[in-house]
């Protein structure tokens, strides 16, 4: 690998202060703390599953609840990704997985297309996983789509319990990532569009 895919990200507003790091590269070594322990264990899905290097703290304003923190998290991690992909030469582009767990079945398929676009269908029975609010996934993926710039479609195909929904989901969501950022040997540094620009 010549060019190093490897971005930083701070981000500090008045509500939050976020730190991402992520190498496209990596081996899946996780280092996550950012006050919302069900995120963080769905962050360390997307590093394992998708072969990342994350590293992400956040601190942020948890006495109101998670929301602001959830979705801060979400828009550094989206920035990251878009900054460590830089031109998107040579990558796969597209990636799919179909993820099962236990009795949950999600299926997941994204574009880096630089076109924003998020289809969630996800159906979570319960309002709370733990602490964790159900609706702040949504809110996360609004998050990484729109500064990644990435097109997402989310599709549950089967599911009862709502943390295997959700963490199925992470974890489709991390082969699909890993496939569509993928470097192509076929396609030798080009930019994979008709266009030439994504
Ligand atoms: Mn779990």
């Amino acid at each position: 690998m010549t060019n190093q895919r490897i971005a930083t990200v701070k981000r500090t507003t008045g509500e939050t202060e976020v730190q991402v790091t992520i190498n496209l590269d990596g081996t899946g070594i996780c280092k996550s703390d950012t006050g919302i322990p069900f995120l963080d264990h769905m962050i360390h899905q997307i590093s394992s599953h998708g072969l990342f290097d994350l590293d992400i703290q956040a601190k942020g304003d948890w006495e109101i609840d998670d929301h602001h923190t959830n979705e801060d998290v979400g828009i550094t991690l989206g920035q990251a990704l878009h900054q460590a992909l830089g031109h998107k030469k040579g990558i796969v582009r597209f990636g799919h997985f179909v993820a099962p767990l236990d009795e949950s079945l999600i299926q997941v398929a994204l574009d880096f297309s630089g076109r924003p676009h998020l289809s969630y269908g996800l159906d979570i029975p319960t309002q709370r996983v733990g602490n964790y609010d159900t609706q702040l996934v949504r809110e996360f993926f609004v998050a990484v789509v729109n500064h990644s710039q990435m097109t997402l479609h989310i599709r549950q195909l089967d599911g009862i319990n709502s943390h295997h929904i959700i963490e199925a989901t992470f974890k489709a969501f991390a082969r699909a990532m890993r496939m569509a950022t993928e470097i192509d040997p076929r396609r030798a540094e080009t930019i994979p569009s008709s266009k030439g620009v994504l």
